[in-house]
């Protein structure tokens, strides 16, 4: 059981399907991770999501799955407590208050250290292994110590706080020494991977030179690799029979001719639908929307329903649409159509392309792949994208309606100009925004970073 390339995350690749097996997650780093493993001789080390599952290891489409277990308790403090409670808000800005609790602490410390045991087994001599995400920042140090012959990388998926920020944290010099363990640590953005090294600086007095800073007798790296999605695999589906009955379908319902605002999001505080469906309501109230003419769909998927913070936002966001719907609202016209729930990728793809204007205005987002996803979609050169400037997805998509979400006059502002702007300069930004994306697709990302982080040699690319 030796493996050359192991990626290390909170989730395994699948989800447990309604006959007891197992099924591929959606969501495209299992899509761009997947192939990579299976054709490396490649193994994935995480939880199957369920409190106190005790899984063996097994082989999944040719990938070796070792599940790590959580009880209920390393549910609530590592994984409810120290991740998305401390460090998840306090790494998007502190939007949220952080919560800091020891014994959250302690338990994130002990979880990371079997994450770490577990792939100390699975990792062949001299193996390639790549750790995910906020939720095992301790991870590369941990392994790093057992495991010296390991090449190791990690990749943030959220944004790397200023210096100021993380310096709130209790335990910060354990996170940052954690992070130093990995050969290449890989942000979003250059502002990230600044960020981190000026950390370095500050924190341990060691002295950054370029994109590189000298640790222990190694070299470790940081540098932005901006994640992307399945460009190709999106194409496919906006053809698929299924997507274009839903489309249908849902152009039948809304009723002709109304023009559609559409936001998708995790419900979570980070995300800015507050904010969103605040700016909508005075366009309503002003009398500058008609709710006739236009509406706004607004999917938001359960998450993290644990977390008070998350219940609390649920009430103020379900109280504002239930306002918005009960003022401007008439039988049989609703203006804001919200569905708490999760939608599959043919649903969400059919209301990508029949969203006039996709509205993405979260306070702060290490990237935002529904932006890209919307933008994917649309092959048809239609449709507009308004999205937040504190997005990673912001710096590489400058042809959207670029808001500042903390300022609802602004946001009305871009949604204003996207409803109006005309179809040939809607066609023109799509087009540009089209052109970057395929050239930046999520396989790409991948490949860049494994070539970074050297070791495990790859396959070509196939041709699409
Ligand atoms: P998230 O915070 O989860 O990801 P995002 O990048 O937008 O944010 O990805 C959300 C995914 O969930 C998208 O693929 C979207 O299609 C899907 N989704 C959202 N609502 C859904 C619904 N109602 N039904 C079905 N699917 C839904 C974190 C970081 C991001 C970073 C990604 C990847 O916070 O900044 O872009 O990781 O690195």
């Amino acid at each position: 059981m030796e493996y050359r390339f192991v990626v290390v995350a909170n989730r395994l690749p699948v989800d447990r399907a309604d006959d007891g097996g197992w099924t591929r997650s959606p969501g495209g780093l299992v899509s761009a991770l997947e192939p990579i493993a299976r054709n490396s001789g490649g193994a994935w080390v995480g939880w199957t999501g369920a409190v106190g599952d005790e899984t063996a290891p097994f082989d999944h489409d040719g990938v070796y799955l070792r599940p790590v277990p959580l009880s209920p308790e390393d549910v609530d403090r590592y994984y409810e407590g120290a991740s998305n409670s401390t460090i998840w808000p306090l790494f998007h800005d502190a939007v949220e208050q952080p919560v800091h609790k020891r014994d959250w602490r302690r338990s994130y410390d002990a979880v990371n250290r079997r994450f770490a045991e577990a792939t100390a087994e699975v990792a062949a001599e001299g193996a390639t292994v790549w750790i995910h995400d906020y939720q095992l920042m301790l991870v590369p140090a941990l392994l790093r110590a057992a495991r010296p012959d390991l090449r190791i990388g990690f990749f943030l998926h959220i944004p790397f706080p200023p210096v100021e920020l993380f310096m709130q944290l209790p335990g910060r010099g354990d996170l940052l020494r954690g992070l130093l363990g990995a050969d290449l640590v890989g942000f979003q953005r250059p502002l990230a991977a600044e960020n981190f090294l000026q950390l370095a600086a500050r924190l341990t007095g060691l002295h950054p030179d370029g994109e590189t800073v000298a640790y222990e007798g190694r070299t470790v790296t940081a540098r932005a690799f901006p994640i992307s999605i399945d460009v190709a695999g999106s194409e496919r589906m906006t053809s698929d029979p299924a997507v274009l009955r839903e489309r249908e379908r849902l152009q039948e319902d809304l009723g002709g001719d109304r023009r559609i605002l559409l936001g998708v999001d995790r419900l979570d505080y980070t995300k800015g639908i507050e904010q969103r469906i605040e700016a909508y309501g005075e366009l309503l109230a002003e009398g500058a929307l008609a709710a006739d003419e236009v509406v706004l769909i607004q999917l938001a998927t359960p998450s993290r329903m644990r977390v008070a913070q998350y219940q609390q936002l649920r009430e103020r966001v379900e109280r504002e649409v239930g306002r918005i719907n009960g003022e401007f609202g008439d039988v049989g016209r609703v203006p804001v159509h919200y569905l708490f729930q999760s939608r599959s990728p043919e649903e969400l793809q059919a209301l990508y392309l029949s969203a006039d204007v996709m509205v993405v205005t979260p306070l702060r987002d290490g990237m935002n792949l529904v932006a890209k996803e919307y933008v994917a979609a649309r092959q048809d050169e239609g449709g507009a994208l308004v999205l937040s400037e504190f997005t990673g997805a912001a710096a590489e998509l400058p042809d959207a309606f670029l808001v500042n979400p903390y300022d609802v006059d602004d946001l009305k502002r871009g949604i204003t100009a996207a409803l109006r702007a005309t179809p040939s300069d809607l066609r023109d930004r799509m087009r540009r925004m089209r052109t970057h994306l395929r050239e930046h697709d999520v396989d790409r990302w991948a490949r860049s970073f494994l070539d970074a982080l050297g070791g495990i040699k790859l396959d070509p690319p196939c041709p699409q």
